[in-house]
């Protein structure tokens, strides 16, 4: 396993929209592990590929308390089941240190492949529901800056670039 670096925005590669994965095997079985390893250690609960270069569309997750309830979904897809939506406040790996209302949909129904290659579909709820959908944005090149207002967005920017040249 090993640890990937994990792009901070406004980096343009956030932006990539990640191709489908056409063949599970032991690369990607391993890509999934290192997703997992890199959430972990990072205090995460959501991390898209996209957001450590790889533009495949694969996203870990795991909003359980104690960390013990990996889940690794390939080639998501989403149906809106209603128009019901609500906010949430959320964070981002990508976006260090900012944590921004955004609103969602409730009721989605998300269909996917396991890592055995399994096509499986599930409704997830609460705060699962909410990261599923922010993590499938980040393959199609969204951030949940892009919510935001304008103003909100380039301040969140500034400041990023700022911390990036202190290091
Ligand atoms: C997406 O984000 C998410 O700023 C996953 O200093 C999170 O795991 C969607 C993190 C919350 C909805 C609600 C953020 C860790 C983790 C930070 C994350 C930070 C350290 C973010
Ligand atoms: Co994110």
């Amino acid at each position: 396993m090993s640890l990937l670096k994990i792009l901070i925005f406004p980096d343009r590669r956030l932006r990539t929209v990640a191709k489908p994965i056409s063949k599970i095997d032991s690369s990607i079985v391993d890509l999934a592990n290192n997703l997992l390893e890199t959430m972990y250690s990072s205090d995460g609960i959501g991390l898209a590929a996209t957001q450590v270069n790889i533009h495949k569309r694969i996203i870990a997750v795991d909003t359980s308390e104690e960390k013990n309830r990996p889940l690794i979904l390939i080639n998501p897809l989403k149906k809106n089941l209603d128009k019901s939506k609500s906010v949430y406040e959320e964070g981002c790996l990508s976006v260090p240190g900012f944590y921004e209302p955004v609103e969602r949909n409730n009721n989605v129904e998300i269909s996917f492949q396991d890592v055995k290659g399994e096509h499986l579909i599930i409704k997830p709820e609460g705060l699962e529901s909410v990261v599923i959908q922010h993590e499938m944005d980040h393959l199609d090149g969204k951030v949940f800056v892009d919510y935001l207002s304008n103003l909100k967005r380039e301040i969140i920017k500034k400041k990023l670039i700022k911390e990036r040249t202190k290091k």
